[in-house]
């Protein structure tokens, strides 16, 4: 008789949180919820959780997380508080004896000064752009604890590392967002005050992004089926990498706006480009569909508008 599975994901009221338990409530297919699993979405992860619910699996998302310019204003917040969240999880996870935790890193982790495109085991070597440094030193600390909690005590702690991520349920806050739902919040309301459209930065930088539901589903695949204890990056692929300029045409193109679109030269570019491969994904999942990048901005305008008065927007005018 199978043991059930009580898996607990902490930041669940996150992006990646909401598209994990979109995709285990809506998916029919290979990635929906699997009978003997019980799914539980965390917005705090204390002891007290994990006393209560003995979970045998972790997905780990809690995080002090934004976008370029909140990165750039508080690297000792972003360095400190996740190293405490991942100390407080990671060893919480062992004390109750956790069968397996997959954390989430992002590919700002890898040196900035590298050969492309970047790979899982480059992860080390040389310092992160610095715009992002403290967030980067505290994420990658996660591979090392995961590598630790094996030697020592056997156990099957792993993490993935997802390029750009975007989708339903994200963070619009003006100043602290990333690039794509502040440029859709932005462009929301150039169009309604009729003011213009500003993008920061020369948008030339390159990025590759992820939708958050098709990031859900592989969260799912590796939870169930990924057996390494070494990162693994979840991302689209190297010909799929566009401009931040590409980006705010898109939106300006779904949000129907027609004012005046500019870009402020004088706001910082953050890393010029972070150009990921995802072989090793691939090699395991050959077939696996990724979402259209236009078809996954015009979802995410669609649940923007749709959602305004509850979306984190920070509460601008
Ligand atoms: O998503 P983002 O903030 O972070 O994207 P990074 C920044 C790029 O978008 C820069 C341009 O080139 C910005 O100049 N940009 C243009 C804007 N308009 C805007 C805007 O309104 N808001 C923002 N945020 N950017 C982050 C790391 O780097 O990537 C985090 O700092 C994390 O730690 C995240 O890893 C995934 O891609 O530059």
């Amino acid at each position: 008789m199978t043991t059930e599975k009580v898996i607990i994901v902490t930041g669940g009221s996150g992006l990646v949180g909401k598209a994990i338990e979109w995709v285990i409530e809506n998916d029919n297919g290979r990635f929906g919820r699997k009978d003997g699993e019980k799914w539980i979405f965390l917005t705090k992860a204390t002891r007290a959780i994990f006393e209560k619910y003995k979970p045998t699996h972790v997905i780990h998302l809690a995080a002090l997380v934004g976008g370029l310019f909140k990165n750039l204003k508080y690297k000792l917040d972003f360095l400190r508080d996740n190293l405490l969240i991942n100390d407080n999880v990671l060893h919480t996870a062992h004390e109750y004896k956790v069968e397996k935790v997959v954390s989430c890193l992002s590919t700002c982790v890898f040196p900035d000064k590298t050969t492309y495109p970047i790979d899982e085991t480059m992860i080390h070597n040389g310092p992160p752009h610095h715009s992002n440094f403290g967030y980067a030193y505290a994420k990658r600390l996660i591979d090392t604890q995961n590598k630790a909690y094996f030697d020592q005590f056997g156990h099957r702690f792993t993490s993935v590392i997802p390029t750009n991520v975007f989708g339903p349920h994200d963070n619009y806050d003006l100043q602290d967002s990333h690039v794509i739902p502040g440029l859709i919040h932005k462009c929301y309301l150039a169009k309604k005050n009729g003011t213009p459209f500003v993008v920061a930065g020369t948008g030339k930088p390159l990025r590759q992004f992820i939708y958050s539901r098709d990031l859900a589903k592989l969260f799912i695949w590796v939870l169930r089926e990924y057996d390494q204890i070494d990162p693994i990056i979840l991302s689209v692929g190297e010909k799929d990498e566009v401009s931040i300029k590409d980006v705010a045409d898109t939106i300006v193109k779904y949000l129907g706006f027609g004012g005046s679109y500019s870009f402020d030269t004088t706001k910082a570019d953050g890393q010029f480009k972070k150009t990921a491969s995802n072989a090793k994904l691939l090699s395991y999942l050959p077939d696996f569909e990724f979402t259209q990048f236009d078809v996954a901005i015009q979802e995410s305008v669609n649940w923007f508008l749709e959602n305004y008065d509850k979306a984190r927007t920070g509460n601008p005018t």
